[in-house]
């Protein structure tokens, strides 16, 4: 029976799996062209490793590889229960502290090669992760969508590894005992969005006002499921957004607070003031939940996941 060799962790609640060994072969090249090839030759695996019955909808996957780029020391590349993910910065985290829980990284820097450019990880010794992100940019200001059944909504579209609209929003308190009527507003939001000129938008980051930090976020996923950890990549967008709104000195500190009361640090520096693209820094730390193998059993209806 094959089995893949994988290490569980959460980060500010958000699992990640990664997959150390017995995943696909998927050679040499780009990581972005080996992102292409586990699409369209291996997703079987993709949803073998995240889906029930040995997954869930908000495991996000990470498939050690080796880097392409010389300058990196590995390469990743982030999957989940619907598809691939550019980057992923709270599943960076938790690769990090996962290959340090191996002892196969010491506290330092890590290159690490994606799909989507080279991310600078830097594990502390006391256990946190900051992550210097890809550059990051608001692609639109202040878009209004027709929002069936909800009205007018108006957000940012930006990027910060991945695609995001982000609103400021009052109309749900951003408490975890209100996932259900948040996922069904962010899930309205993205398709009107998605139907009105912006496709590639697959993140929906509400954010409002805590006590407890600069900004608390509820990010509805790809897939449906709702970001447990305050988003590394929502976070980046949102640092494009306040950068360019001038509302975020560069250097200066922002905290981002998940719907569980999560946090990640971040800032920024520019890269290109007149473009508006940044360089983000997120940081956070996680936690090892599991060393195990997944069993492919070929006997097993679900062998491959089940898939929606
Ligand atoms: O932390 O970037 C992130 C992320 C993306 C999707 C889930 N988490």
């Amino acid at each position: 029976m094959d089995s893949i060799r994988i290490l569980d962790s959460h980060t500010g609640g958000e699992p990640t799996r990664l997959v150390l060994e017995g995943g696909p072969d998927l050679g040499e090249g780009p990581l972005d062209q080996r992102l292409r090839r586990f699409r369209e030759r291996f997703d079987a695996f993709r949803s073998a490793i995240v889906n029930e019955p040995r997954g869930s909808d908000v495991i996000v996957g990470a498939l050690l590889c080796k880097p392409h780029r010389e300058e990196c020391d590995i390469g990743v590349i982030f999957f989940n229960n619907v598809g691939y993910l550019g980057m992923c910065g709270h599943g960076t985290i938790g690769v990090i502290v996962s290959l340090a829980h191996l002892g196969m990284l010491k506290p330092g820097v890590v290159k690490i090669d994606t799909p989507v450019g080279v991310v600078e990880a830097q594990l502390r010794p006391d256990g946190f992760v900051s992550v210097a992100n890809v550059p990051s940019y608001r692609k639109a200001r202040a878009v209004s969508v027709d929002v069936p059944g909800v009205g007018v909504v108006t957000g940012d579209v930006a990027y910060g590894g991945n695609w995001f609209f982000l609103v400021e929003h009052d109309r749900i308190p951003l408490q975890v005992s209100n996932v259900e009527p948040l996922t069904d507003l962010a899930w309205r939001i993205r398709q009107a969005l998605n139907a009105q000129g912006y496709p590639d938008v697959d993140h929906v980051e509400l954010l409002g006002a805590t006590p407890t930090a600069r900004s608390r976020n509820f990010v509805l996923c790809p897939g449906k499921a709702y970001d447990r950890s305050p988003c590394g990549t929502g976070t980046s967008a949102k640092l494009a957004c306040l950068a360019a709104d001038g509302k975020l000195a560069e250097g200066e500190e922002w905290t981002q607070e998940s719907v569980l009361g999560s946090v990640f640090k971040g800032h920024y520096r520019w890269l290109d003031r007149e473009q508006g693209t940044i360089a983000p820094t997120i940081m956070g730390t996680a936690h090892v939940t599991a060393d195990a193998k997944l069993l492919l059993d070929p006997k097993d209806p679900f062998c491959w996941g089940i898939r929606g």
